[in-house]
């Protein structure tokens, strides 16, 4: 087990950006993370919220809007995906969207509570074409007071410069599952080129949102393994998006086996110990759960979801059945604007 990431005392303020004794380690072993796993459940969630509640405020819950920034035809074969070209998904088919579209979106989105606003795109990589407009973008969405992240595949260091001069907050680039797995789920890449953009994001000092999806047909030791890059990472992705896999029609993991409830809570709570200053996001898949699966999933540490009524292509959760559970819980949605501790920029570093 993780000597270093015990802790013995549970506080209540939110984290002042100290590091309160938790140091963060960038050295996890796959035995450590497996002991994580292995633990009894209580305990492991026990740590786990112990560890939460001395750098977060236990009562606030971070809100992302997701758009759809172009949708649909993409080069990539990602299995998972409704937007891949290569496999008969049914997503729609757009072009980059006009910058007031995206503006309106964005002022919905603030006066919906979010504090971020996630901009996605079905591509392998932007081409230069597409910059400037993605460029003011950026400079649309921040006049509305939001934080500003982008998802549109591989990048060249020239592009992270462009959107780093643009203002952008953070960059969404996951490795979705393990180094060893990867190559079952997506063979149109290779994790090292995750890595090489995710270096690009982080030298460029723009923040690193990196996660990846649970259900993808992989072992826990995968599971260990993700988890493992992630934490090995320095600095920590300041965001840690765990997806649970949203099957889709038409994809080769239609019929994917779900991951267990109980497997997947523990993966958020390991998640949160081992990167215990990282925003660990219940992302994709919360329609699906039961607002007790929810409420277990925020115990284990996680303290951010994507609101609004649509993820990129499906239906998100919705603002109704998010205001009656957040209600439920006594947990709240961070006003936009409120600045938070994140990780420090240093190059990637992984295993
Ligand atoms: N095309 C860009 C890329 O892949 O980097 C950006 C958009 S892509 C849709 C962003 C992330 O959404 C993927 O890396 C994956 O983790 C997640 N995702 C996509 N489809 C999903 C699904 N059906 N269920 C859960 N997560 C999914
Ligand atoms: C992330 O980790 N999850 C989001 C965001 N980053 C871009 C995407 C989830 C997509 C879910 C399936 C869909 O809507 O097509
Ligand atoms: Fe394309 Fe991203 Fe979907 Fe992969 S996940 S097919 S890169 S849109």
């Amino acid at each position: 087990m993780g000597k270093r990431a015990s802790v013995s005392s549970i506080g209540t303020g939110a984290d002042d950006g100290a590091d309160n004794g938790a140091d963060l380690r960038h050295d996890w072993t796959r035995e450590e993370i497996a002991a994580l796993f292995d633990l009894p459940f209580f305990d492991l969630v026990l740590k786990a919220h112990q560890v939460h509640r001395m750098h977060f405020d236990p009562h606030a819950v971070e809100g992302c809007t997701l758009l759809n920034i172009k949708s649909g035809g993409c080069p990539e074969d990602c299995g998972y995906c409704s937007q891949s070209a290569r496999h008969g998904g049914d997503a729609e088919i757009t072009p980059l969207m006009d910058i007031d579209e995206v503006r309106r979106a964005a002022r919905a989105a603030r006066a919906a509570g979010a504090k971020r606003f996630c901009m996605g795109a079905a591509f392998r990589s932007p081409k230069p074409a597409h910059m400037p407009r993605i460029i003011a973008m950026i400079r649309a969405v921040k006049e509305e007071g939001l934080e500003t992240c982008m998802t549109l595949g591989m990048l060249s260091p020239e592009q992270v410069r462009q959107l780093r001069e643009a203002g952008l907050d953070y960059y969404n680039h996951n490795i979705d599952t393990s180094p060893e797995h990867y190559a079952n789920v997506i063979t149109t890449r290779r994790f090292e080129d995750r890595l090489q953009t995710l270096r690009h994001v982080q030298d460029a000092g723009i923040k690193v949102c990196c996660g990846g999806i649970l259900g993808l047909g992989e072992t826990r030791a995968d599971r260990i393994s993700m988890l493992r890059v992630l934490a090995c990472m320095q600095p920590h992705p300041a965001s840690v998006p765990i997806n649970r896999l949203v099957p889709m029609p038409g994809t080769p993991l239609q019929d994917a086996e779900p991951v267990d409830d109980f497997e997947f809570i523990r993966s958020i709570a390991v998640a949160r110990i081992v990167m215990p200053k990282s925003r660990i996001r219940l992302a994709a898949g919360r329609r699906e759960m039961s607002a007790q699966m929810q409420a277990w999933c925020f115990l284990a540490g996680a303290n951010s979801i994507f609101t609004g009524e649509k993820l990129l292509t499906c239906d998100n959760a919705g603002p109704d059945a998010d205001a009656r559970l957040l209600e439920q819980l006594g947990l709240r949605l961070e006003p936009a604007g409120n600045a938070e501790q994140e990780a420090t920029t240093t190059a990637v570093r992984c295993p």
